[in-house]
């Protein structure tokens, strides 16, 4: 899923001067044998099928990189949804479409037209009706042409992200999320930035029976109640559900995360609604953790079910592993 590989998208005028342009430079080089209106016919002849498939060629190039909708996933799909809108995006591409047939057509009928001209002047007249004819329908799609060009600078910086199985960990500030990633996967995560907001996704992966286990932090992006976020933003954090298959809620009970137990707690419930998988809950920084502050915790709703881990010394993060694979030998 890539749409750095698309194009710089053209708009109507600049699209047809490129395309008149190559015509000119083309049909000067035709030297055909024979009379007079011969030259001319095939000249001019020429000149109609450059500027067309000048014209198809690029929206073609265009067409073939431009991720395929019916291929993406459901994430990318989301994604496109909330910041170009898919009807309309699926619109544009339609009309491209539409448009390389149409002129197809048009460059038969012309050239048709040229060669069974009876004068110079009959021919210079159906050259210029079809150059008329192909700029006034670039100018049909101008509107296509600007949104796309629109849709292809926000779409090419999209987060890269694997379609595998996915755990992505989530919890309040500090609670150690990225010094869980770096545990679980080892080397130091790849930052992808995320749509909307200044945020980034930290990806780390390892492997579970030959399958890839990819595991996402999110700084910053679930750690507030979905209330408080505008609406692109939380249909966007929202996407990350088509991804996961599981999610890690990492709560500090310490507090030295600098959030209130209640406050994580808060998040939690609205984590556990928002996605519609399995979400565990850990509790970390065990490292600072006495007996009793431990029993108190699993008093309450689901710390009671909580794994204890801590991401400093290392400790507890097999348990988590052997969660994550179990999850994954059941889907
Ligand atoms: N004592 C202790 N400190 C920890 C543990 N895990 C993380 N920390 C510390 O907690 C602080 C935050 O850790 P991070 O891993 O950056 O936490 P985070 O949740 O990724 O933070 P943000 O990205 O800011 O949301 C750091 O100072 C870590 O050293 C732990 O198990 N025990
Ligand atoms: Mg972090």
């Amino acid at each position: 899923m890539n749409f750095k590989r698309v194009p710089r998208i053209l708009d109507s005028k600049e699209l047809m001067d490129y395309a008149f342009s190559r015509a000119s430079r083309e049909a000067r080089k035709v030297s055909a044998p024979g009379a007079r209106l011969q030259r001319v016919k095939k000249r001019e002849e020429r000149r109609i099928i450059i500027a067309g498939s000048s014209v198809r060629r690029y929206l073609n190039r265009i067409l073939m990189r431009i991720p395929r909708i019916e291929e993406l996933t459901p994430f990318y799909k989301e994604l496109i949804e909330v910041m170009v809108g898919m009807e309309r995006f699926s619109h544009s591409l339609r009309s491209l479409r539409w448009l390389v047939n149409k002129i197809e057509r048009l460059e038969g009928e012309y050239t048709r037209r040229v060669r069974s001209a009876r004068s110079e002047e009959e021919v210079h007249s159906y050259r210029r009706e079809f150059y008329g004819r192909l700029a006034s329908l670039l100018r049909k799609i101008e509107s296509e042409l600007l949104f796309l060009r629109e849709a292809r600078e926000r779409l090419k910086n999209l987060p890269s992200v694997e379609d595998t199985f996915t755990v992505v960990i989530a919890g309040a500030p500090n609670v150690g999320k990225s010094s869980l990633l770096r545990r679980l996967t080892g080397a130091e995560p790849r930052v992808e930035s995320y749509p909307f907001t200044t945020k980034q996704l930290l990806l780390g992966y390892f492997e579970h029976n030959h399958r890839r286990v990819q595991v996402i932090d999110t700084p910053g992006l679930l750690d507030r109640s979905f209330e408080d976020m505008r609406r692109e933003e939380r249909q966007c954090i929202l996407a990350l559900k088509h991804l996961a298959n599981l999610v890690i809620f990492l709560f500090d009970i310490t507090e030295t995360c600098g959030y209130p137990l209640e406050e994580q707690l808060h998040i939690y419930r609205g984590i556990e609604q928002g996605f519609d998988v399995d979400v565990i809950p850990v509790i970390n920084k065990g490292d600072l953790l006495t007996e009793e502050m431990l029993r108190e915790a699993k008093k309450t709703e689901p710390l009671d079910r909580a794994l204890v881990c801590s991401a400093k010394e290392g400790k507890g993060i097999a348990e988590i592993i052997k969660k994550i694979n179990k999850a994954m030998d059941n889907k």
